[in-house]
């Protein structure tokens, strides 16, 4: 069975609260998705097994958020060509601001595109308007949403 076309995967279920805002936008504008707990340094094997199956499985947009070394999403940019988007979640005695430079800080030839510490909310509507480049749907969903906010 194919998967939701947008994974939203975070590195430990303390990031939830904060990846829920992306749920919620997802949600709202009927846009498919999962939800996946798995950390780059606890669980790296299945990182990268999620990551390399991701784009055969049908994803076309991966939402990655954690805190402290936020290894996730270039991880799973190492391991696939899909769209990673990160959100660096505020956590530790840095606040988040070691996660917005863990991911924003991707070395040449293998980006990451990276939102506000804790703004799940514009990962989601990021991911949507990299899916209404080619999905009628969910541009017209995006228009309204954009203009009524
Ligand atoms: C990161 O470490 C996770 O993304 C989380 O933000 C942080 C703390 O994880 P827990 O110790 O709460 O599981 O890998």
């Amino acid at each position: 069975m194919a998967a939701p076309v947008v994974g939203i995967i975070m590195g430990s279920k303390s990031d939830d609260p904060t990846m829920q805002k992306a749920a919620a936008i997802l949600g709202e504008l009927k846009i498919e998705y999962d939800v996946t707990v798995c950390s780059a340094h606890r669980n790296p094997d299945r990182t990268a097994e999620y990551a390399s199956t991701a784009e055969a499985e049908g994803r076309k947009v991966i939402i990655a958020g954690a805190g402290l070394a936020a290894a996730l999403p270039g991880v799973l940019a190492a391991h696939t060509t899909l769209p990673i988007i990160g959100v660096p979640c505020a956590s530790g005695a840095l606040n988040g601001l070691d996660s917005l430079y863990s991911i924003v800080q991707m070395p040449p030839g293998v980006p990451v595109a990276c939102v506000g510490i804790d703004n799940a909310r514009n990962a989601a509507v990021l991911a949507a308007q990299i899916l209404a480049l080619s999905d009628e749907g969910v541009r017209e969903r995006l228009k309204e949403y954009k203009a009524n906010q």
